[in-house]
């Protein structure tokens, strides 16, 4: 499946990507996801939020760069409904 996405999703997944991305070096690294996953479900969770980083990483960053581009978080959205999940909060 190869979607564009609309321009409102774009402009939606850009607001998630920059709340995300708190730096501001537009790339998300570990930290920056980990600390998104805390936000959204706490410290006492028994998720493991390390695994999910992970498992986020492997599915998102296509070229293992060990960040996750704004290009490389659109093919997720495109792909894979679980960032739209996340973009609901
Ligand atoms: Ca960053
Ligand atoms: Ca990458």
């Amino acid at each position: 499946m190869n979607i564009p996405l609309n321009k409102h999703e774009t402009e939606e997944l850009k607001k998630f990507f920059d709340e995300i991305d708190q730096d501001n070096n537009g790339k998300i690294d570990r930290q920056e996801l980990k600390q998104l996953l805390e936000t959204i479900w706490g410290t006492n969770t028994d998720i493991d939020i390390n695994q999910a980083v992970q498992s986020t990483f492997n599915k998102c960053d296509l070229n293992q760069d060990g960040f996750i581009s704004f290009d490389e978080l659109t093919s997720l959205a495109k792909s894979d409904p679980i960032s739209s999940d996340l973009t609901e909060e």
